[in-house]
């Protein structure tokens, strides 16, 4: 408060001491019997001279910066991709750059040199064929080459990845990022949203699963069987609206629980091994450096945007939406660490899209290591998949249709 008044002070301040400058100019050119208009000589050699250093200056503190934040200020790029990209990105900076200081040079430069002269008049040059073409033609070509090349970068970096490739899913919801690895068969498992429960956060589609969807919709505490008990219950006398609210949610329950009753019965058993052996991982992103990665993105909620800066990857994950990207990631986190001088330096996986209160904190540490550090790890990991998780007990093969009723699993 006391900082904001001494501010509103100083420019108060500030404007009332250049209205008096400007009044004391204007009283010493009327004693000196000058027009205001008429600017003298030394004006405008002095204006010419400042225009020079102010060149100098401007120059100056353009490379100080560009030196003291390391060429953009990106940091080397950490992926195959990202090398590529930069290297795209650099050649637009040395054309932006080097038309920077041309043009200035010429602005600043002709200021200074072509200052007013007493008895040397304007010259008239209106026109210059030559010059109009010279400067249509060569930003033309620049340009083409630079959309060219982007267009080439781009449908490189966004096409498909190598059969080789690990898939990996991104799951975003508000406010923090799950991964999905797909295990021995490089396989993600199919999901369905409907399938979401707190032992299938992913809502990840198996036999199994939707049994369990289908018994928690019809036995759980808040299920169709305790809705309608409690509907038939002739000793509870509910208000209209109440009774309405309760009817509303059974029958939405109901059709909910047909949905899934229909997804039980044309669904494949086949299927079920493509998600069983999925690693599901959280807080810490594992990556192995030289491996490519093809990542599924999914969102819960809102839309979010998944973003790896020292890769040089971002894509949007929307919420019924399949988004995909992939990166090679070429450093590993020790090695970066040693390139920054930095060793608590780790690459990050960052919501990139406002996506509400704690969007700020939505992020995933992403470690890179090297390959047999990352079979060590990996290897590890795959002794709890995701049935070893949360459906220890299920049939790997083609699931006993189980009697939904029967199915114990909460
Ligand atoms: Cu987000």
């Amino acid at each position: 408060m006391e900082n904001k008044l001494i501010i509103l002070l100083v420019i108060v301040l500030g404007a009332i001491a250049i209205a008096q400058l400007v009044r004391i100019y204007e009283i010493s050119s009327k004693l000196r019997k000058t027009g205001e208009h008429e600017i003298s000589n030394r004006d405008n050699n002095l204006n010419g001279r400042m225009m020079f250093i102010f060149m100098l200056l401007l120059f100056g503190f353009f490379i100080y910066l560009m030196q003291a934040y390391g060429w953009t200020g990106r940091g080397s790029a950490a992926s195959d991709e990202g090398v590529e990209m930069d290297w795209l990105l650099n050649l637009n900076f040395v054309i932006i750059i080097a038309i920077f200081f041309f043009t200035n040079f010429l602005l600043f430069y002709f200021t200074w040199k072509y200052v007013k002269k007493p008895g040397v008049p304007a010259y008239y040059y209106p026109h210059n064929n030559k010059l109009e073409l010279i400067w249509t033609i060569v930003p033309a070509v620049v340009l083409a080459v630079i959309i060219i090349l982007g267009l080439q970068t781009w449908s490189h970096l966004s096409g498909p990845s190598k059969p080789e490739a690990e898939k990996i899913e991104l799951f975003s919801k508000q406010f923090d990022w799950t991964a999905r690895y797909s295990g021995a068969d490089n396989t993600l498992g199919l999901y369905d949203y409907k399938l979401t429960l707190d032992n299938n956060e992913l809502a990840l589609l198996t036999s199994n699963t939707i049994d369990s969807a289908l018994n928690n919709m019809f036995n759980s505490s808040t299920g169709i069987r305790s809705l309608q008990k409690l509907l038939n219950n002739r000793d509870t006398i509910f208000s209209d609206s109440t009774l309405n609210v309760l009817k509303m949610d059974l029958s939405r329950k109901e059709r909910l629980y047909r949905f899934l009753t229909q997804m039980k019965e044309n669904h494949n058993p086949k299927l079920d091994a493509s998600a069983w052996d999925d690693i599901i991982q959280k807080d810490t992103l594992y990556l192995c450096k030289g491996q490519e990665y093809e990542i599924a993105l999914r969102a819960k909620d809102v839309i979010h945007s998944a973003y790896f800066p020292h890769f040089r990857a971002q894509m949007n994950t929307v919420p019924g939406m399949a988004t995909r990207m992939k990166f090679t990631p070429n450093k590993t986190t020790k090695e970066m660490r040693q390139e920054k001088n930095d060793e608590n330096f780790n690459y990050v996986l960052m919501c990139n899209k406002i996506c509400g209160g704690a969007h700020y904190k939505m992020k995933m540490i992403v470690v890179v290591l090297d390959k047999p550090a990352y079979k060590k790890w990996m290897d590890a990991k795959k002794k709890m998949t995701f049935k070893d998780q949360y459906f220890p007990v299920a049939a790997t093969t083609p699931a006993a249709s189980a009697d939904t009723t029967a199915v114990t699993m909460n």
